[in-house]
Parts: structure tokens; C-alpha cells; sequence
């Protein structure tokens, strides 16, 4: 089988195990790498962020099909998908997203576990797959708890909060939400009560930002909102072009160092275990005749000789 070619075509078989090896086969991903990336970093990254059950995926599941009208071509990545009402997340994930995955959206869970730094690693890459598979914009959806949340909004180009009424989002929740850098607010399950309460406290927080960030309701269940939601991101999708190679730019940038970072600690990890320097001066700190930072830089000294 001819993976590149395939991923070309947008064949889903392709994609699955292309990002399979991201995921788990480091050796083979840097090789998958070397051949994608020339032809990466043209799509946006639509991050989709919000508490666990606010309809984040049923939403990006209509929002995938009306997006699609716009004549755009949207993928999924769910980064580890909890979702407390069908225990099996992932399973129960596919059925509420079937209508935009017969649509032809590529729909794919991310594991969240790992270190920080092994879970961007991945999601950047599988971004990196879906953009040489052809499709624009990715979405992503992550829980906004946590590490994730912060790393979404790292990759992301456009950052929506999804909030509702239905699970009580505290006045808190929202204010800690609105820090972040969201580029639209949602307010879903907007038919249920509590809806405009909400909304104007949203509004209240946000009406001031300089960033003029939208504010929007929506309900899966009544089918509301959800074509404006897709309209509102095209729009955005077009703006957020001109600023994306700069941002590119800076996140190249960052994304090297961490490389380069990692790369080094690995190798200093193995050095310390035969540095005689090493040995000496955590002898001396056990018996407490030097304290670990004067320890540390003298290690770190005859290290950098
Ligand atoms: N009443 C109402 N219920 C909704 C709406 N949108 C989603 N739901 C329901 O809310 C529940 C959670 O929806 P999900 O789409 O799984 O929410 P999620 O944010 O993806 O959940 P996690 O991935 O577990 O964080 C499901 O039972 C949905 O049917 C809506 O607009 N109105
Ligand atoms: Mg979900």
C-alpha cells in the first residue's frame, strides 16, 4: 500500500493508520513527517473547548455537515472524549457524529494521556496528516479542563468556548473560560432555561475585551444557531489566513526548541549516569557538605566544558 498516495486521496484507512503511527511509533512518525511536512500548515485549526457534556460533540457534529455547505472540507480530532452520558466515549462519539461522518468528515479520538509535551507532539502531527489528507478546517475538541485546554489554544488558529445552562457553568467557570483566548463564545443547549441569564453574563464579562470576541446561541436538539455558528467560522476561516503565517512562523520556532530541548535532556539524562563529576558531588550533597543548587551548577559546569 502506498500510504502517501493514498493520504493524497483522503482515504480514510490511509489517515487511521497514518496517525496510529503518530501516536505510537516515533522511529516511523519522523519518517511519515519528513515526507508530509512540506505540504502541511495550510489549513486552520478550529479548537473547541468547553465543560464535559456542554454538546461539543453533537454541535461540531452539525457544525461539520453545515460547514461542508460552505464548500469546506472538515475533519475531527476529539482529544479523548469522556462523555459521562455513554461511558463508552469513544463508541458514543461515532454514533452522535454518524451524520457528519456519511457527510465525509473525517472523525478520530486522541489520547490524552502521556506527558504534556507528547500529547501537542501528536495532536500537531495528526493536524499534520489531516492538512496533507486535504482537509480545512480540523477541528478539535478537548474538554476544557486542565492542561489540554491550554494546549488547544497553542495550536489552534480560531478558540471556541462552549458553555450551557444545563450543567450549572458557575459564574466562576465562565470568568476562568473568558481569561482564555476565546475567539467566539457559545451558549448551547439554548433551549433549555437559564439561556439568555447566561448569555448576559457572558456578554458582561466579554463586552469590554478589545479582542471583540462573538457571542452566539445555539441548540443541537432544536437545530438553532448552528448554520450561523458554521457562517461565523467560514468568515473567521478567511481572516484568520493573514495571520497565520506569522503565527506559523512563532510556532515553528517554538516547536524547534522544544525538539531541540528534549533532544538535549535525553542525552544529559544518559551523560549524568556516567559522569564521575556527577557521582562526586551527589555523594557530597547525601552527606549534606554541599546544598543542591551549589552541587547542581558545579555538575552543570564540568558538563558544559
Ligand atoms: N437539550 C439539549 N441537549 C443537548 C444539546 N446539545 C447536546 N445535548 C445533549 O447533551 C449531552 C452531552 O452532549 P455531548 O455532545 O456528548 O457533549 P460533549 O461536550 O461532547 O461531552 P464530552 O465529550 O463528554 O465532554 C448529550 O446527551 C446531548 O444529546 C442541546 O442543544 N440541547
Ligand atoms: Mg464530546
Amino acid at each position: 500500500m502506498d500510504l502517501l498516495a493514498d493520504l493524497k486521496k483522503g482515504k480514510r484507512g490511509a489517515i487511521a493508520k497514518a496517525i496510529t503511527i503518530i501516536e505510537n511509533d516515533q522511529t516511523e512518525s519522523k519518517k511519515l513527517l519528513k515526507k508530509i511536512f512540506k505540504d502541511t500548515g495550510n489549513s486552520i485549526v478550529i479548537g473547541i473547548t468547553g465543560p464535559a457534556g456542554a454538546g461539543k460533540s453533537s454541535l461540531i457534529n452539525k457544525t461539520a455537515v453545515a460547514m461542508k455547505k460552505l464548500k469546506t472540507k472538515p475533519a475531527v480530532l476529539a482529544v479523548d472524549p469522556t462523555s459521562h452520558v455513554t461511558g463508552g466515549a469513544i463508541l458514543g462519539d461515532r454514533v452522535r457524529m454518524s451524520e457528519s461522518t456519511d457527510s465525509g468528515t473525517y472523525i478520530r479520538s486522541i489520547a490524552s494521556r502521556g506527558a504534556t509535551g507528547a500529547v501537542s507532539r501528536s495532536l500537531r502531527n495528526s493536524v499534520r496528516v489531516l492538512e496533507y489528507s486535504g482537509f480545512n478546517p480540523i477541528i478539535i475538541e478537548s474538554v476544557g479542563a486542565g492542561q489540554t485546554e491550554v494546549e488547544i489554544s497553542n495550536i489552534a488558529d480560531i478558540t471556541v468556548v462552549v458553555f450551557n445552562p444545563h450543567t450549572g457553568d458557575s459564574i466562576q467557570t465562565i470568568k476562568a473560560g473568558l481569561t482564555e483566548i476565546g475567539d467566539i463564545y457559545l451558549v448551547n443547549k439554548s433551549d433549555l432555561s437559564g439561556t439568555n441569564q447566561l448569555f448576559d453574563a457572558v456578554l458582561d464579562f466579554i463586552g469590554d475585551s478589545e479582542r471583540n470576541p462573538k457571542i452566539l446561541k445555539t441548540s443541537v436538539k432544536k437545530n438553532t444557531g448552528i448554520e450561523e455558528f458554521a457562517k461565523v467560522l467560514k468568515d473567521l476561516m478567511n481572516s484568520k489566513k493573514k495571520t497565520k503565517t506569522e503565527k506559523n512562523q512563532e510556532r515553528l520556532e517554538t516547536e524547534l526548541k522544544d525538539i531541540i530541548l528534549n533532544n538535549l535532556k535525553e542525552k544529559i539524562d544518559d551523560m549524568l549516569d556516567s559522569n564521575t563529576n556527577y557521582s562526586k558531588y551527589l555523594k557530597k550533597l547525601q552527606a549534606k557538605k554541599i546544598d543542591p543548587f551549589e552541587a547542581g551548577d558545579k555538575i552543570t559546569k564540568s558538563l558544559l566544558k
